[in-house]
């Protein structure tokens, strides 16, 4: 049902006045899903920095200077440490992101599973972003205990190669198939803020829509301009950009989380709560994203209990 969207369909909804959109989403919502809880996710990046591939925004590739420190794989017992208190502050799910083009078999990725066993054993959701997979390492994962696998398409296709030119759109559509022939549940969205059109959002959600398994969560990030890097001069995107995006995700995606993810500690609580309004049911907790500040744990509880949202429990 989910996948069966025309893109003029989706270009409609999209294109709706901002309000009657708004209240569109809010009520899909509403019908699919528990309006007031919000999914709380903690990252990790477990590998850092170092990245041999060119994604324009990005913090960690090492065509760009961002005075990053890299860092190699963590040790598993500082993952868990990290996992521990990530649950401990009231996250239910984990992610961990690995600056890898791809996963490489042997030791790095022995370890890797190891970690998602780990947390997995502790009762969190856990989601790991490590680059293309294999799909032998889809099924080794999968086996561990992983709950979704996170790869962004970031933008349409069309635009796709103004920011990435390290490997294809369809590389990253073929992660996604293998992920889901696995049986993980998919995670994939985009940035806004990357110079594309509203035409080119249309497509990126139509190409979320069109995959063989309907991701289970969007995260909607808006740039994070990163000094350095070829879109460190990026302006703001507007809280009304991310609104009409967010919104026309929960309609498209009824049953899906919809993540409200980069950006978020530069919005207003004002912002934020209208991102809740048109569906947004998720985000990232915890000072830091993969390299970039976020907002602080007190903070997100305060948010919560002034908008009476309440944290989802994990699903596995
Ligand atoms: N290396 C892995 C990969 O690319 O699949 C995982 C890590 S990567 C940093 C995860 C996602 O974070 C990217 O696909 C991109 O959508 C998002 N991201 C990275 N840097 C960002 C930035 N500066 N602003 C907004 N989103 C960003
Ligand atoms: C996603 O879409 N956003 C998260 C998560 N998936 C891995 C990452 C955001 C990274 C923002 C920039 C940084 O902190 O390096
Ligand atoms: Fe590497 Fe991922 Fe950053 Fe691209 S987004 S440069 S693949 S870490």
């Amino acid at each position: 049902m989910e996948n069966s969207w025309a893109r003029e369909q989706i270009a409609t909804i999209y294109h709706s006045p901002l309000l009657s959109l708004i209240q569109q989403s809010a009520e899909v919502h509403r019908q699919n899903q528990k309006s007031g809880e919000v999914q709380v996710c903690t990252l990790l990046s477990i590998k850092t920095g170092s990245c041999v591939e060119d994604c324009g925004y990005c913090s960690q590739s090492s065509r760009y200077k961002t005075g990053l420190e890299s860092q190699k794989l963590m040790e598993i017992t500082a993952v868990l440490e990290a996992a521990s208190t990530a649950k401990a502050s009231g996250s239910t799910r984990f992610c961990m992101g690995a600056a890898w083009r791809n996963i490489k078999d042997k030791n790095d990725f022995e370890h890797v599973l190891e970690m998602v066993r780990g947390v997995s054993v502790m009762g969190l959701e856990v989601c790991s972003t490590l680059g293309m997979l294999t799909d032998d390492q889809a099924a080794k994962l999968k086996e561990a205990g992983l709950t979704a696998y996170n790869h962004n398409i970031d933008t349409s296709r069309e635009h796709y190669p103004n920011v990435v030119t390290t490997r294809t759109y369809d590389d990253r559509l073929e992660t996604l198939e293998r992920g889901g022939n696995a049986k993980i549940s998919i995670c994939s969205g985009g940035i806004l803020g990357l110079g594309e059109s509203h035409e080119d959002r249309i497509s990126m959600l139509h190409t979320l829509a069109s995959l063989t398994v309907t991701p289970e969560s969007i995260p909607a990030n808006a740039i994070v301009p990163v000094k350095g890097t070829p879109r460190e001069e990026s302006p703001r995107v507007s809280v009304w950009e991310m609104v009409r995006m967010i919104a026309t995700a929960r309609i498209v995606f009824p049953s899906a989380k919809v993540r409200l993810s980069a950006g978020r500690s530069e919005m207003s609580e004002v912002e934020q709560a209208l991102c809740f309004m048109a569906g947004a049911n998720s985000i990232f907790s915890g000072d830091k994203l993969l390299t970039t500040p976020n907002g602080s744990v007190t903070a997100n509880h305060a948010l919560f209990d002034l908008l009476g949202i309440t944290s989802m429990k994990p699903v596995n």
